[in-house]
C-alpha cells in the first residue's frame, strides 16, 4: 500500500515573528477645547474618561503623548479616525503614529 509521507518544508521558521508596533501620539495645538480632546480620546482608543483626561493633560503639557500602542493598520486607523473627528468640527487636533523600536 502506498504511503503518504510528509517531509518538513526545509527552511521552516523557527517560530511566528512578532508584529512591529507603532505607537499613537497626541500632539497638543492652542484651538482644541480639552473637553473635545478628552471625548475623541473615549470613543476611539475606549478609555476612562480618567485615562483620557490624564493623556490628554499630558500632551497639553509637553507638547506631544503616547495614546497606546496597536499593530500598524489598527494604529493608522484610529490616528485617523480621532484626527477626522477634529476636522469635522473645525479644529487642528492631530493623531501621528511611530513605529515602535
Ligand atoms: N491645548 C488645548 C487647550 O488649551 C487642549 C489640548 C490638549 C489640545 C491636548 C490638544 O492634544 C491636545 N484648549
Amino acid at each position: 500500500m502506498e504511503e503518504t509521507v510528509f517531509k518538513p518544508k526545509e527552511r521552516a521558521k523557527a517560530r511566528a515573528e512578532r508584529p512591529k508596533l507603532y505607537k499613537v501620539i497626541l500632539l497638543n495645538d492652542d484651538f482644541t477645547p480639552r473637553d473635545f480632546v478628552t471625548a475623541v480620546l473615549m470613543a476611539v482608543f475606549r478609555m476612562t474618561d480618567g485615562e483620557a483626561l490624564a493623556v490628554m493633560m499630558a500632551a497639553h503639557r509637553k507638547g506631544a503623548a503616547v495614546v497606546a500602542v496597536f499593530t500598524r493598520e489598527i494604529a493608522e486607523t484610529k490616528a485617523l479616525a480621532g484626527t477626522e473627528m477634529g476636522r469635522e468640527h473645525g479644529y487642528p487636533l492631530a493623531f501621528t503614529t511611530e513605529r515602535e523600536d
